[in-house]
């Protein structure tokens, strides 16, 4: 039977489950990657396992995020990154050695393997024909110990690219249009797999800027054929020997075709606070901004940061704001620094910025209050640059460009000739920031500082079969993990500590919540479509878990925050009539009778609204593996009991 790419690499990585829509599947995970921010509880998970050697054919350890040095806290995880992957056969990147996916799609990912990394954005690798998908920490970890992935799965959304960006559009609008049409909840339970003439006219970094922002739908990944423009840049690499021809089979039928044609495209904007409020740059053109920034994991390649410097020769950014620039990577740093093209930045004003998230994730560069900022990201999401009331808008480094020259938000064909940009034959290929394992593991001692804190058996009770708890939080739609567990130079120093860190949950939302959550013992929230999406950060189930949250009561759940719950002993359940959302409130108490058993045969079960004096019919949204965590109190204890 003609098969999908999505099918192609699921069946040679299949281990368990039917190949059936909807019906959960293991899969073989070829690669792992982690960056620092969500790394240290992954290790420390990974260790608690008692496993000497990663059983995976590689895996890495990134460290990007927590770059902001304001105490020991960041230096010390640091530290403890780089020995536990030395004495577990992980290689290790320096920090300085770029964004985690940049360096990924540079150097590591390999068309036809599957990755599973610790991060959202791990689709970035799609670019490259890999099947990559981003999950929380435990379940690298569980990776990274030798076994399966589990997941639903996936329909497979073919979008069908048609003719060729016209000159300042980008690949980033061909994303943000998928976003315009589809929402942020667009992509839950789906791959979009790219296919039909216009591949051919995307360079990888173009695709990965695609399947990156894919994350922003809530898909499951993105990915692009394994193809000849797939091999120029493996060769320009130096790696052509990890390159494996892989398309769809031409006859593929896939659940859902978007068509779009890039002929037709204009420079795309996604205005606050969500990444599908897009619309056409011109529309909001003139908006006057207080800061541009080009960088992050979407769009901090070579030839993304050659656009910007053309564009800046002998101009000056304009002095109504600050612009920066991150390179992705160490080799992007070096090549703009060996041909000039970082000195024309710097001389139009630029503020050059280490290779690492930054501002992306709120490490500095806090905008103005109630400023606008515009950026080559893939997050706009309300606080999440650090200043509450800022408003972040979303396009492409083009159109960052032409609107730090201007001063407000400006259409980049305004620019004039889109400029040439030569590829270089070769990259500059120096992998030596990435430190390989050692050859005599039992010599190496993991370093832990005072800030590191292993997670505790005692946070993680079975379910109970009867409880009456209050529902101390009720958010709406679309709610992030950036709502959740917020990150930023504050708060992300805190990764490895939840005791420390489970005081900020939910505190940009409700700065009593953590407060009133710990006082009343156990808890629920009610949330409503969407709940989770964004981060696949653990800490937003951990830290509530931690602050004795036990079931999360929503319309509807994102992927990897669902599975991050069930991994955490938080038990997920939606509404069988979603109206029923409208009929509860925070601070009403609901009773759970005979819970256990529900959830052992995941059969809807009622909750009584005791404060309403209602009964609220629930569904258990989890599979039967995730049923048996939630009822063991999560999956290391469930574990433990295994080997008990
Ligand atoms: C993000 O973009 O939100 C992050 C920071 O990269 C997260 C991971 C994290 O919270 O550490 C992600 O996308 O998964
Ligand atoms: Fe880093 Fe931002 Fe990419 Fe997340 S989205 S990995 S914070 S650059």
């Amino acid at each position: 039977m003609a098969q999908t790419l999505t099918h192609k690499i699921i069946s040679t990585h299949l281990i368990s489950g039917k190949m059936e829509k909807g019906e959960e599947i293991a899969v073989k995970i070829d690669r792992t990657l982690t960056q620092d921010a969500t790394g240290t509880m992954a290790y420390l998970q990974f260790q608690a396992m008692g496993v000497d050697k990663v059983k995976t054919e590689f895996s890495i350890s990134y460290v990007d995020h927590n770059m902001l040095q304001m105490d020991f806290r960041n230096a010390d995880d640091h530290k403890y990154l780089q020995s536990v992957a030395a004495k577990h056969g992980i290689y290790f990147s320096r920090p300085g050695n770029g964004i985690c996916h940049q360096v990924n799609v540079e150097r590591f990912a390999v068309p036809g393997e599957t990755l599973l990394g610790s991060d959202s954005h791990t689709p970035t690798s799609g670019g490259l024909g890999m099947m990559a998908i981003g999950a929380g920490g435990l379940d690298v970890a569980v990776a990274m110990a030798g076994g399966p992935f589990y997941m639903k799965m996936p329909e497979v959304v073919g979008v069908k690219l048609i003719g060729k960006l016209r000159p300042w559009v980008a690949a980033k609008d061909i994303i943000l249009e998928l976003l315009r049409r589809l929402s942020v909840k667009g992509g839950v339970g789906r791959v979009f797999e790219y296919f039909g003439p216009g591949v051919k006219t995307l360079s990888v970094p173009e695709r990965a800027t695609i399947t990156n922002m894919g994350a922003e739908l809530g898909a499951t990944t993105s990915i692009f054929p394994s193809d000849e423009m797939t091999l120029d840049f493996l060769r320009r690499q130096g790696r052509e020997q990890d390159w494996v021809n892989l398309e769809a089979d031409w006859d593929a039928e896939y659940d859902m075709v978007e068509v779009i044609d890039l002929n037709q495209l204009v420079p795309m904007v996604a205005k606050p606070h969500q990444p599908h409020n897009v619309v056409p740059v011109s529309e909001i053109e003139g908006t006057p901004l207080t800061q541009v920034n080009v960088g992050s994991c979407t769009n901090s390649s070579y030839h993304d940061l050659m656009v910007v410097s053309n564009a800046l020769r002998g101009r000056k950014v304009s002095e109504k704001l600050s612009m920066t620039v991150s390179p992705g990577s160490s080799q992007v740093f070096r090549m703009i620094a060996g041909n000039n093209a970082l000195a024309d930045m710097i001389a139009a004003g630029v503020r050059v910025l280490e290779s690492a998230c930054g501002p992306c994730i709120g490490m500095g560069q806090a905008p103005t209050s109630a400023g606008n900022t515009l950026r080559s990201f893939n997050r706009n999401f309300k606080g999440r640059s650090g200043t509450p009331d800022a408003n972040i808008f979303l396009a492409s480094p083009e159109t960052c460009v032409a609107s730090a020259l201007n001063g407000c938000i400006t259409d980049p064909r305004k620019l004039g000739d889109y400029p040439e940009i030569k590829m270089p034959q070769k990259f500059l290929v120096d992998d030596r920031l990435v430190i390989p394992p050692a050859e005599d593991p039992q010599s190496v001692e993991v370093i832990m500082g005072p800030n590191i804190h292993p997670v505790e058996d005692s946070w993680y009770p079975p379910l109970d079969d009867k409880m009456e708890i209050p529902a101390l939080l009720k958010v709406e739609d679309n709610i992030t993990t950036d709502h959740i567990m917020p990150a930023g130079a504050k708060v992300l120093p805190l990764r490895s500590n939840i005791p420390a860190i489970a005081e900020y949950v939910y505190y940009l939302v409700d700065g009593t919540y953590a407060k009133r959550a710990k006082e009343a013992g156990a808890s629920i929230i009610i949330g409503g479509e969407n709940y989770g999406q964004g981060s696949s950060r653990e800490h937003a189930a951990i830290a509530p878990r931690y602050l004795g949250v036990r079931v999360v009561i929503a319309k509807s759940f994102a992927r990897i925050h669902k599975d991050n719950l069930c991994n955490h002993g938080i038990l997920p359940a939606t509404f069988v009539n979603p109206e029923d959302y409208d009929k509860c409130d925070q601070g009403d108490v609901f009773v759970f009778k005979g819970l256990r058993k529900s959830v052992e045969k995941q059969a809807d079960f009622v909750a009584h609204n005791k404060t309403k004096g209602i009964d609220i019919k629930l569904h258990v949204d989890a599979s039967k593996r995730q049923a048996e965590d939630i009822l063991a109190g999560g999956l290391i204890m469930k574990m433990k009991n295994a080997n008990k």
